[in-house]
């Protein structure tokens, strides 16, 4: 199984592109044989896997609420629907049997400021899965993400890449000390982790599709300005990466909203390869015991 979040459908793409962007990492997940379970608080109800009517509810995102894992128990409180970010969705999979998980870019330590620190970095922290992504969003401090990352222990690495993709763009400069090139390293990888009993998640960090990639310096030039316009109308907490994002999709012309499904929907498909490598491992005995 590959668990999803359903935040990035319900706040973080926009109609129509968010129903695209699903049915794609539906797609990618079955085409390889795995089971696609998208995460959420569904009328007061968390659960993995939305049926239609559920999944057109979050994609209509009429009074869907953002939940991150402590807004997971005041959503069902109210009986509300709550699309879980990758916390929220992480501290689900704490209570399923569900290890892999993809996205496309996890949460980190915001530019500005820096003490905006998403809650994606501390479930990370205390969550033994698999997550697969694109890095963290470029819309962050890349450089600070790393190190809290390190510090949380975290383990992170690159698939086929020695180098810290930035969601958008595979070119941040940011040096990844693990790459990987199969699947069935990172299925041993997550067998040894479980061993010792870490407690902390391995994030699986793969450039997005060379061909829907977007030019680093149009990508910076447009947060320029997002991040002005985000101080100005005093957006904070929960509002502020959906903003940045819509932003700078914005001013690049809707470029990197096709960067954006097409890194999703490679994401799960690298997650639904990981799940069934990892039905192999399990079922034999690691190479060093
Ligand atoms: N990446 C995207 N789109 C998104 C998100 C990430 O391309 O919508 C969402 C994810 O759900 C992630 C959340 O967990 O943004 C982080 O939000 P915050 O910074 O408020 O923790
Ligand atoms: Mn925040």
């Amino acid at each position: 199984m590959v668990a999803l979040e359903s935040s990035v459908f319900a706040q973080g793409l926009p109609i129509p592109t968010n129903a695209d962007a699903a049915r794609r990492m539906i797609g990618a997940i079955e085409r390889v044989g795995a089971v696609p379970a998208i995460s959420a608080v569904s009328a007061g109800k968390a659960v993995f896997g939305l049926n239609d009517d559920e999944l057109a509810r979050f994609l209509a995102r009429d009074g869907v609420l953002k939940v991150s894992a402590r807004d997971i128990p005041v959503a069902m409180l109210q009986g509300r629907d709550g699309a879980t970010t990758v916390a929220g969705a992480l501290s689900l999979m704490a209570l399923s049997p569900i290890r892999v998980f993809a996205t496309g870019g996890i949460g980190g330590v915001h530019r500005e400021p820096q003490f905006d620190e998403s809650a994606d970095l501390a479930e990370l922290s205390r969550t033994p899965v698999i997550v697969v992504c694109a890095g963290a969003k470029s819309i962050l401090d890349l450089h600070a993400t790393m190190e809290r990352l390190e510090s949380f222990g975290v383990v992170v690495v690159g698939y086929r890449t020695r180098e810290m993709p930035g969601f958008f763009f595979a070119d941040t400069g940011i040096p990844l000390a693990t790459s990987v090139v199969s699947v069935d390293e990172i299925a041993q990888l997550y067998a040894l982790q479980c061993s010792l009993g870490r407690q902390q998640a391995i994030v699986v960090m793969q450039p997005p599709p060379a061909e829907h990639a977007v030019r680093k310096a149009s990508i910076e030039r447009a947060l320029d300005t997002a991040l002005d316009d985000a101080k100005r109308h005093g957006v904070r907490g929960g509002a502020v990466t959906p903003y940045l994002l819509t932003a700078v999709e914005r001013a690049t012309e809707g470029r990197t909203l096709a960067a954006n499904v097409a890194l999703l929907e490679a994401n799960a498909a690298l997650a639904a390869e990981i799940a069934v490598a990892c039905t192999r491992v399990s079922a034999a005995p690691l190479a060093r015991s």
